[in-house]
């Protein structure tokens, strides 16, 4: 019996152990800035607090999996002379180390959840619509000309130029011409899958000027290294003034 209690406040102080400073540390945030890259759209904190409270929780676990086994390992190892000890387990240590996790696993499900909807889900309303296609090995993206509209003949076309204007929601539709690519923004914290057949739907709202990279994340063949594109984030006009331009070199 005294065995069996020992076992429990192990555990328990453990599990305290390590979910506590996990989450205190994850919140805090601090430290992300020095691994991430930049994050410039309206959603970016929300991946980077969910990515470290997960990596939190999951690293600190971890360590202390990884120490006790350590520590087991040397504590009983084979020594002469000593019989060995035979245990059939201990129900209460086995609810705790189920119920404990399920509940984490639960709470980080419907928090993941929320994040995952909002970005992936239906979009806010939008106040720019354009289209990227996909293809070995570049993204061809198209925009509205005068009339607005997409899919008309005064579209404007680039290839590997995505612009877009700050502090406004962009709508992307996303396709592929070919093969499956998968359209990722890192300082965006963006990645969508470009299927050949579909045509896909993700927004973003950047909330800074500067120029980025749009990358392929998917091996989509051999020159698959190369299929990189930029993003120019600049001001509304700036996008306007582009755009103009964009069209007049088109028709010339
Ligand atoms: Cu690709």
């Amino acid at each position: 019996m005294r065995h069996r209690k020992g076992w429990a406040r192990l555990v328990v102080t453990a599990l305290l152990v390590t979910l506590l400073p996990g989450s205190a540390w994850a919140l805090g945030q601090g430290g992300a800035r020095y691994w991430f890259p930049e994050t410039v759209s309206s959603y970016g904190a929300q991946v980077d607090r969910l990515f470290l409270i997960i990596l939190g929780i999951t690293g600190v676990i971890f360590v202390l999996v990884e120490g006790v086994l350590l520590v087991f390992l040397i504590r009983y190892r084979h020594r002469r002379a000593q019989a060995a000890f035979y245990t059939h387990g201990n129900s209460l240590v086995e609810i705790i180390w189920t119920v404990v996790p399920a509940v984490i696993v639960a709470m980080l499900t419907f928090s993941s959840q929320r994040v995952w909807s909002y970005i992936q889900g239906p979009p806010p309303p939008h106040q720019l619509e354009l289209e990227v296609t996909a293809e070995q090995f570049a993204w061809n993206i198209r925009y509205a000309g005068a009339d607005g509209r997409l899919g008309t003949a005064d579209d404007v076309e680039t290839i590997n130029q995505l612009h877009l204007p700050v502090g406004q929601v962009v709508l992307v539709r996303l396709r592929s011409k070919d093969v499956i690519h998968s359209f990722f923004l890192p300082q965006f914290r963006l990645k969508r899958d470009a299927v050949p057949g579909l045509t896909g739907r993700v927004w973003l709202q950047a909330t800074k000027t500067g120029h980025y990279e749009i990358v392929c994340a998917e091996l989509c063949g051999l020159g698959h290294y190369r299929m990189r594109g930029f993003v120019t984030i600049e001001t509304p006009e700036a996008f306007q003034a582009w755009l103009k331009q964009a069209k007049a070199e088109q028709t010339g």
